[in-house]
């Protein structure tokens, strides 16, 4: 891989592990297949997703709501979740067994009280940055390699943004996991062929 390219790791935190508060299914399952692509990259990013305990993305902070309810609010919907990703809580620590050498940035997103922030470069009001955008390309990175939980929220949103923002995406399927939630999966899946995101298999990376 060269020095344009850069290896974005989406939200491995225990808490959308199998045992987390979010259980993404088998999200357990893709650590093993990030940790060897790891090394392949000159540059890499995680992401966190980073909520203060009075989130307006959490069911209990709404009275009569259940998780996986939606609701509308000035931003557009949101899915109201259980309570996750508390901020310095265990549930919001990166995976322990994904192997943190060589990341060279942290990006905590969804930290603002009343707006939630899938995506690692625009929160969902749609203006805020996180900041991420310019890192990269201060360090002239061109081509953005996506992998982690849950592609068709955080990793898709994430993705999408990238390609607005006009890198190169690719989403590497094998080294994420889905909650695919209402045929949120499937709805992602169109996005990305309509902006020319790129689909491969981890192993591609490695021949
Ligand atoms: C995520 C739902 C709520 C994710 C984060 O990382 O995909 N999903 N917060
Ligand atoms: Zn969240």
């Amino acid at each position: 891989m060269n020095e344009n390219q850069c290896l974005v790791v989406v939200d491995i935190q225990n808490d959308f592990l199998e045992t987390g508060a979010l259980p993404v299914p088998e999200g357990s399952q893709i650590i093993p297949t990030v940790n060897k692509l790891l090394p392949l990259f000159k540059h890499i990013v995680f992401t966190q997703d980073w909520h203060p305990k009075d989130h307006i993305s959490f069911a209990d902070n709404h009275d009569g709501k259940k998780p996986y309810d939606t609701i509308n609010l000035a931003y557009g919907d949101q899915v109201l979740w259980p309570v996750h990703c508390v901020q310095e809580s265990e549930g919001a620590k990166l995976a322990s067994g994904l192997n943190g050498t060589g990341k060279e940035k942290v990006i905590k997103k969804g930290c603002n009280r009343g707006v939630d922030s899938y995506s690692a470069f625009l929160e969902a009001d749609r203006k805020t940055k996180t900041g991420l955008a310019d890192w990269l390309k201060q360090h002239s990175i061109n081509e953005l390699f996506f992998c982690g939980l849950a592609t068709d929220f955080c990793v898709s949103w994430s993705a999408l943004d990238a390609a607005e923002e006009g890198f190169k995406v690719v989403i590497i399927r094998d080294a994420c996991k889905p909650i695919d939630l209402n045929g949120s999966l499937q709805k992602a899946e169109q996005e990305w062929k309509k902006v020319g995101i790129q689909l491969i298999e981890s192993k591609d990376l490695q021949e």
